[in-house]
């Protein structure tokens, strides 16, 4: 399997992220993409190549052209300021307050954060840039004939939404991709988002469309993040009406409970009859990952490989989570092996 990788996502190096009310060490940091390379040179799982440039286009056909702005220049708007750690939000519009964009930078964190643990630093808008461009060079291959393909997107994307970032997110990668499927000639694509956490922002901005059909398989929202979306009440609305549905389960799921999520949402990607499948891969149901409560194994990420192989859709993978990052590279690498191994 062809892996698209930029070596951009380096650029993303927060050195602060919001925990248990101290400022730690990102979860969400530049090693665990050296890891999963180790592991796709080490099996020799096929090419690494280099995206190329599509421009803003498909990213302004699913993001907010004001919030895109903003994710441009908060860092020196921040600057600016005169402060002296990273910017991160303090404040929101919460209920009955305006929702009204302010001026100062510590109002604009507050307008566009879904959360205030992802600091925004130097060189992230370019980082979260170059990661959505390596989701649409893997659609482009993947229209191009491709049966897989791997997106090392980093950052990741799938908590952000039409106009919120957050979760460690900025640009939301999958969707991108999707949407560039859907440009190129595809009537219908499926988002099957099997991160540990809920693809919020995926399902906000196609919740009201029925050409993205979007399933997740998530830690429930009331023990686990983004705690404010994820239910299974969340079907859709006008023409998206039925064209989300998301599978919330408790803490402790193991691999036998969350198997039979996944092949349940597969039949239900099969009924859309979509043109492509667009895989959310966060790798963060793995037993030991720190911020997570699922107990996959190692041999379960090649087992569901197979199983996604199964759905016989051209498929792209889209890299979201994973922070046990001493077995990241062997987990993401099994999944797209046991997809390879049950196509040949
Ligand atoms: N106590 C992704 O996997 N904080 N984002 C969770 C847990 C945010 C995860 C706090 C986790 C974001 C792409
Ligand atoms: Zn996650």
């Amino acid at each position: 399997m062809i892996t698209v990788h930029s070596e951009k996502h380096k650029l993303r190096n927060s050195k602060t992220e919001l925990f248990g009310g101290e400022l730690v060490e990102p979860f969400e940091r530049p090693s665990r993409v050296t890891y999963i390379m180790d592991r796709i040179t080490a099996v020799d799982l096929g090419d690494v190549i280099a995206p190329d440039d599509f421009g803003m286009e498909t990213i302004l056909q699913i993001h907010d052209n004001d919030f895109v702005e903003f994710l441009q220049s908060a860092w020196n708007e921040w600057l600016a300021m005169g402060y002296n750690g990273e910017a991160m939000t303090t404040c929101w519009p919460a209920r009955r307050m305006a929702m009204k964009c302010p001026n100062h930078i510590d109002g604009k964190l507050g307008y566009y954060a879904m959360a205030s643990e992802t600091s925004i630093s130097e060189g992230t808008w370019e980082a979260a840039y170059a990661s959505a461009q390596v989701a649409l060079t893997g659609a482009k291959l993947v229209m191009e004939g491709a049966r897989g393909i791997f997106a090392l997107c980093r950052p990741p994307g799938h908590h952000a939404a039409y106009d919120m970032y957050g979760g460690y997110c900025f640009l939301n990668n999958a969707a991108i991709a999707a949407q560039s499927f859907l440009n190129n000639g595809a009537k219908r694509v499926a988002v099957l988002d099997v991160d540990f956490h809920h693809g919020n922002g995926t399902q906000d901005i196609f919740y009201t469309r029925d050409d993205v059909l979007f399933i997740s398989l998530h830690g429930q929202p009331e023990d686990a993040f983004p705690h404010f979306l994820g239910y299974v009440d969340e079907v859709g609305e006008g023409a998206g009406k039925g064209f989300n549905i998301n599978y919330p389960m408790a803490s402790g799921t193991g691999f036998e409970e969350w198997r039979a999520a996944l092949l349940d949402a597969l039949v239900k990607v099969k009924d859309y009859q979509p043109d492509a499948l667009v895989i959310s891969l966060g790798v963060d149901t793995f037993e030991n990952d720190p911020i997570s409560f699922f107990k996959l194994v190692s041999d379960d990420f090649t087992t569901f490989g197979g199983d996604i192989a199964g759905a016989n859709l051209p498929t792209l993978f889209v890299m979201e989570g994973g922070y046990d990052i001493a077995e990241i590279g062997l987990n993401t690498v099994n999944v797209l092996q046991g997809f390879e191994a049950a196509n040949s």
